[in-house]
């Protein structure tokens, strides 16, 4: 058979970069960017190259694989079907619906079937027992986006394309491509922004490879950011440079905020934040001076304890400075699949309570970091049954030796994933999906926070044999047998699990308000899965434009600035003012980004191995002088929960009083079957985390700024 070029997006991170895949045989040849891609122009990253490993790897499971005294034995597809069911099934007569939980994980957003099946199939279960990697990472979003705007997924997005000045505060788009901002190319937009004499100014407690690229950065102090922002909006009253805006003119209860940040003081915050007042003075001016300026930030902001806090804030500036839902600020989508409006009945939170810590659930979710709690604490709808389904909480969890033994200790647990991994390893029972270049692609999720509306669709480059299964062939076995309601619902619920993903596609994009039934009329030229296909560059829809109030979802069609509940926890702001005691454990510990891996599960793949990814702690000079550590020097850091070895990184391009460690790492011992990830091992950063450590608002994870200690491994 003779070579073809085949299109697809990459799906692995949020940036949708077209490839173009040369295939023979259907196996891969080489991967490369897609110049005449309408949204990519051909850039591509060592991830999107590493699909072709990913397709290879001879760790990848093809076929369902079953627990038994004598290790792993490959199955039948039916026998797996027959012993899932029949072990749910005896759970939940014997503990009740509850007793099966389900943890879903990042790339459930990623690949196109699953994200278009996991509701449906997660809804047939009919229990509370839901988490998902959302509250590791952007709850605090949701729940922001949910109080101001009445849609938890309602994000404004950097309009980067027509910025002058960009404050990026707590994000790494240069390794992560971007997050909550879908765009491909990160650099060259930074770069674009400077040329035009605009400016990019990064405020984490690293000098990241975004940093190292902007044109400021200063070094904050871990979860100090919400200080600076009330500062900044404090300089915003006083000098009475907050402009008449429509998004103002469309929020309530600006004169309390303007009262709420009166405490905050550039001088009062600056020894705080470790930026001094000067700096602060001078971010404002720019803010201000810059007709195209907005504020962004991401996981730094996010999963941190001040999380919704900061979230808020960033959201308030913006529209203090009158940059909300306009051109050269920040603007919120409209994609050919409309996900937001069709999700509009989820978008719900607060309705019922965790059995064990009693945390709120949150777009029908509660927080993963209580799903071990849930697991090994005894009682009535205790998790007793588990499936995972892409996801790796082993590893992205907090307290994994506590999410160990919880997994260990479940009666039935249920993988889908097409590795043996930290987590898969404690199943019963692995049904593995067809992934990567084998799966179609359409990221409906990604255009609601891409920078641009546009829409593409590619069909699997590879196809695969008879003894695979998409994610949702897997899952929608799974919804017909497990499902439990009413007589009503399970027609309802059988008919969807049997209309292929494509078809869900095609009617989404038929009817969506770029589709050929779209709008009030018949289009000729709209979208349908058919003209998409004649398009494997994609198609252009529209800049972002402005679509307030029309697209507000709360109900008075009008912004929340101060929403109740985010104003009473203001009162623990308060305790920022007053020094900390850090005696037992005076060091910050915060994550970090590589551009050559994805979270916890592409470090078996060779080609990513080695270059700028590394597994150390970066610790500032003066702290490794006081401890007495060289450079390169394996060290251990503790907390309370736990101990790790890394090897020491000595670097000035870290703040005093705060150590670097990327997550995702520690792939080590007998159980799991990754043998390029192992090889490289690392140490496991999560080992470390409070499971408790929470923003008590969202109850997402707070990562960033754990208290941890460091001392020398003394040589025997
Ligand atoms: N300390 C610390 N911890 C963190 C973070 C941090 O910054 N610091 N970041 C957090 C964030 S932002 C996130 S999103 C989470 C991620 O948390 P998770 O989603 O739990 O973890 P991943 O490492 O993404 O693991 C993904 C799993 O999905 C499998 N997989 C990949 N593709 C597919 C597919 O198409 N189908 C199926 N069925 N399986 C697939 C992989 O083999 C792997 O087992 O981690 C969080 N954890
Ligand atoms: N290559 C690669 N790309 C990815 C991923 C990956 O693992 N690898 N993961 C994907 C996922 S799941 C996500 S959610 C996104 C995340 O996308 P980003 O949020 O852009 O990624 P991070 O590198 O986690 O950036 C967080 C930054 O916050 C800083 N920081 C930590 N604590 C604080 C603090 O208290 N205050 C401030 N101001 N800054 C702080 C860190 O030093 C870090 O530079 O990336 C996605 N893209
Ligand atoms: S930037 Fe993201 S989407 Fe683009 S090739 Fe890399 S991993 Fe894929
Ligand atoms: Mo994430």
């Amino acid at each position: 058979m003779s070579e073809t070029i085949k299109y697809r997006t990459c799906h692995l991170c949020e940036a949708m970069c077209g490839l173009a895949i040369e295939v023979k045989d259907n196996e891969v040849i080489a991967i490369k960017g897609h110049k005449e891609d309408i949204y990519s122009h051909g850039h591509i990253c060592p991830k999107g190259v590493a699909l072709k490993d990913l397709h290879d790897d001879p760790n990848r499971l093809k076929q369902p694989i079953k627990k038994t005294p004598t290790g792993w034995e490959t199955i039948s597809w039916e026998e797996a079907f027959d012993i899932a069911e029949k072990e749910f099934k005896k759970i939940r007569k014997k503990y009740g619906n509850d007793a099966i939980g389900t943890y879903t994980g990042n790339p459930t957003v990623h690949n196109t079937g699953t994200a278009i099946t996991l509701y449906d199939t997660i809804n047939a279960l009919n229990t509370r027992n839901r988490y998902a990697s959302h509250s590791l990472d952007s709850v605090p979003v949701f729940l922001v986006n949910q109080m101001m705007f009445g849609h938890a997924m309602m994000a404004p997005i950097p309009d980067i394309d027509h910025l002058d000045y960009m404050l990026i505060i707590g994000a790494n788009p240069m390794a992560s491509n971007g997050s909550f901002m879908s765009t491909p190319n990160i650099r060259e937009k930074i770069k674009t922004i400077q040329q035009k004499g605009g400016k990019v100014v990064v405020i984490d407690p690293r000098k990241t490879e975004t940093a190292d690229k902007a044109s400021e950065h200063y070094f904050i102090h871990p979860e100090k950011d919400v200080l600076l922002l009330l500062a900044i909006i404090n300089e915003l009253v006083l000098r009475n440079a907050i402009p008449a805006s429509k998004a103002l003119r469309l929020s309530d209860h600006l004169e309390e905020l303007k009262v709420m940040v009166q405490p905050y003081t550039k001088e009062v915050v600056a020894t705080l934040t470790g930026i001094n007042s000067k700096d602060i003075a001078h971010i404002v001016d720019d803010l201000i001076k810059h007709s195209n300026s907005v504020v962004y930030g991401r996981l730094g902001v996010n999963t941190q304890s001040y999380g919704t806090l900061c979230q808020w804030l960033i959201t308030s500036i913006n529209i203090l400075l009158g940059k909300l839902d306009e051109k050269g600020g920040l603007l919120f989508t409209l994609p050919a699949i409309d996900y937001v409006t069709l999700m509009a009945h989820e978008s719900k939170m607060f309705r019922y309570s965790s059995r064990v810590k009693s945390y709120k659930e949150i777009v029908g979710e509660f927080p993963t970091a209580t799903l071990a709690d849930e697991i090994l604490t005894k009682g009535k709808n205790q998790i007793r049954g588990f499936i995972s389904i892409a996801g790796n909480p082993a590893r992205s969890a907090p307290n994994s030796k506590l999410m160990e033994k919880a997994l260990a200790d479940l009666e039935f647990m249920l993988a889908i994933d097409m590795y043996i991994n930290e987590t898969t390893q404690h199943a019963d029972l692995i049904m593995p999906p067809a992934v990567g270049l084998e799966t179609m692609h359409y990221s409906f999720v990604l255009h609601i926070i891409a920078t641009r509306n546009t829409s593409k669709f590619s069909p699997a480059p590879l196809s695969i044999s008879e003894e695979q299964r998409y994610d949702w062939q897997i899952m929608g076995e799974l919804q017909r047998r497990l499902f439990t309601g009413t007589i009503f619902q399970r027609m309802k619920s059988n008919i969807m699990s049997r209309i292929h993903p494509r078809t869900k596609l095609d009617l989404a994009l038929k009817t969506g308000a770029y589709g050929v039934w779209g709008g009030r009329f018949l289009r000729k030229d709209g979208l349908s899965l058919k003209r998409l296909e004649q398009k494997p560059e994609g198609v252009e829809l529209s800049s972002l434009t402005s679509v307030l109030p029309k697209r507000l979802f709360t109900k008075t069609k009008r912004i929340e600035l101060m929403p109740e509940l985010f104003v009473k926890e203001m009162e623990k702001v308060k305790e920022l003012l007053i020094p900390e005691k850090t005696e037992q454990y005076p060091l910050k510990l915060i994550g970090r980004r590589h551009l050559r891996s994805n979270n916890s599960w592409m470090h078996n793949l060779p080609v990513l191995e080695g270059g700028s990814r590394t597994c150390t702690m970066m610790i500032h000079p003066d702290d490794a002088a006081s401890h007495g550590i060289l450079t390169q020097e394996i060290v251990e850091v503790y907390s309370k929960f736990g101990a790790i070895s890394i090897e020491a990184e000595i670097t000035s391009n870290i703040i005093q009083g705060t150590i670097s460690i990327p997550h995702g790492w520690g792939h080590h011992g007998d159980g799991v079957q990754m043998e390029t990830a192992k090889r490289n091992g690392g140490a496991n950063i999560n080992q470390l985390m409070d499971h408790d450590r929470l923003d008590p608002l969202s109850y997402n994870m707070a990562f960033n700024g754990h208290p941890v200690a460091i001392r020398k491994i003394e040589s025997v």
